[in-house]
């Protein structure tokens, strides 16, 4: 059995897809119809009951939710691979650091953004909308001011907070904007986006 990986094209998922790309390893994918809320209905429930996107089910059968623990397991599973520096050295600390600040600081604000209605009432949406927005802005520079010559997070190395950054930075934010305000982290995306086993993959999901 391959692994099964529960997504729609433009989402989280693609983080995990992205990895298991670099990783090599099979996978069948299973589309989430996002568009008219299957993760909110009874079969996605079943699977996932925070009815949320990305889900992987390993090759032995385990569920596996939350984006960042899907990428720390694919990580640790595959080890070959060598997505994430050696265990106890500065750059493994570094990479957790971002990989951690995606996963608990930025994709959080992702759900005031998209869905303010689950947050606050009818009159207060818009105004948390847009403060949201500027939280996400804000948070983003955080990861520009960190970054140094690059291309990748760690320099010349590649790792799998790289993919992360990468996809998310896609969201909610033009590309002009972005060229403007995150040179770095979009020269970071742009590498990410034409890595041999990703160049295919990457326009699926993300179109500038
Ligand atoms: N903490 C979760 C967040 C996942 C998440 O918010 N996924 C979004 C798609 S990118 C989703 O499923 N949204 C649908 C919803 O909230 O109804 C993770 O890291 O996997």
């Amino acid at each position: 059995m391959s692994y099964v990986l529960y997504g729609a094209n433009g989402s989280g998922s693609s983080v995990v897809e992205a990895t298991l790309r670099e990783l090599g390893v099979p996978y069948e994918l299973r589309a989430v119809d996002v568009a008219n809320h299957a993760q909110r209905g009874a079969a996605y429930t079943r699977i996932n009951p925070s009815r949320k996107l990305p889900t992987l089910i390993s090759p032995q059968g385990e569920t596996l939710t939350e984006s960042a623990a899907i990428l720390l397991t694919l990580v640790e599973r595959h080890p070959e691979a060598e997505l994430l520096p050696p265990i106890g050295g500065p750059d493994r600390a570094r990479a957790l650091r971002w990989l951690l600040f995606v996963a608990g600081e930025l994709y959080p604000v992702m759900e005031l953004i998209d869905h303010p209605e689950r947050f606050a009432g009818e009159g207060a949406r818009a105004e948390l909308r847009e403060t949201a927005l500027a939280l996400w802005r804000q948070r983003w520079r955080l990861v520009e001011d960190e970054l140094s010559e690059g291309p990748y997070l760690l320099g010349a190395r590649f790792c799998v907070a790289d993919i992360y950054l990468a996809a998310l930075s896609r969201w909610d934010m033009p590309r002009a904007w972005r060229l403007e305000h995150l040179p770095k982290l979009e020269r970071l995306a742009d590498t990410v986006a034409s890595r041999p086993r990703l160049r295919e993959l990457w326009p699926r999901h993300f179109r500038g």
